[in-house]
């Protein structure tokens, strides 16, 4: 054999010299490669009916129908399509739940290829549950009439409003500004302010409340205290509203 006309097959070739001195060799190259030099990548992607005939005996693997063939040099590969997963000659539909898309304690359901449907907790909503509901502004809040309505992130509070307490839901009260409402508390005892009825026997917005043991009333909104005159403080001790115009002035206490 010549060597020295057997030096130019690229790739892996086998070169085979066609006789001595003449110059003359031929490659046979690796499949993946062509050309007189083995120096051609087979673009296995796109064959024409040439390259699949000699293709070396090799079968082309056939991508998937929801697959891509991409050539790559001396070699090829199939990837699946966006939506599907496997190993691009069998591709299935993937798991749209996998990387888990549905935010703030959401349910995620695959429904198809690239298809994900989320099922919120309640407070959230969006496609992948991310919005918060402004209750307050929607008005599917159910705050107490005598309170506020304050948007929280997947919820929101009631607060009750000044001059009042108790849990902003089932009751805000008009108590005695001295003493803070605690959950858990029966919110019977911050019910029994003096109820004051005027001249005419018209009732005013109850104002404060008289602690009995301390002979002290307690003036709504500024917590101050104030004896009241005896008159009111016999009825107080009786127990239950006063009822006569007569008990206090409006001017005495507010
Ligand atoms: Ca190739
Ligand atoms: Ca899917
Ligand atoms: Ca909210």
């Amino acid at each position: 054999m010549d060597r020295d006309d057997c030096h130019k097959c690229a790739n892996g070739g086998t070169c085979y010299d066609l006789g001595g001195r003449t110059g003359l060799f031929t490659c046979e190259c690796v499949f993946g490669w062509e050309g007189d030099t083995c120096e051609r990548d087979f673009d296995e992607c796109h064959p024409s009916s040439e390259e699949v005939m000699s293709a070396n005996g090799h079968t082309l693997m056939e991508c998937d129908t929801h697959a891509q063939c991409a050539n790559t040099p001396g070699s090829y590969g199939c990837e699946c399509d966006a939506g599907y997963t496997g190993d691009g000659l069998a591709c299935v539909d993937a798991d749209d739940c996998e990387f888990t898309p549905c935010n703030n304690g959401g349910t995620c359901m695959d429904c198809g290829i690239l298809c994900f449907v989320c099922d919120c907790t309640a407070g959230w909503r969006g496609r992948s549950c991310q919005e918060d509901w402004d209750e307050c502004k929607l008005g599917i809040h159910t705050c107490h009439n005598d309170a506020q309505c304050s948007n929280t992130p997947g919820s929101y509070e009631c607060i009750c409003d000044e001059g009042y307490s108790g849990d902003g839901f089932s009751f805000c009260v008009d108590v005695d500004d001295c003493v803070e409402y605690l959950p858990g508390e029966d919110p019977a005892i911050y019910t029994d302010d003096i109820v004051r009825v005027d001249a005419d026997g018209n009732y005013l917005t109850p104002c404060g409340s008289y602690d009995e043991a301390q002979d002290l009333f307690y003036k709504h909104g500024e917590c101050i205290t104030w004896t009241p005159p005896t008159s009111l403080r016999a009825r107080a001790r009786r127990g239950g509203p006063t009822t006569t115009a007569t008990a206090m002035s409006t001017s005495a206490v507010g």
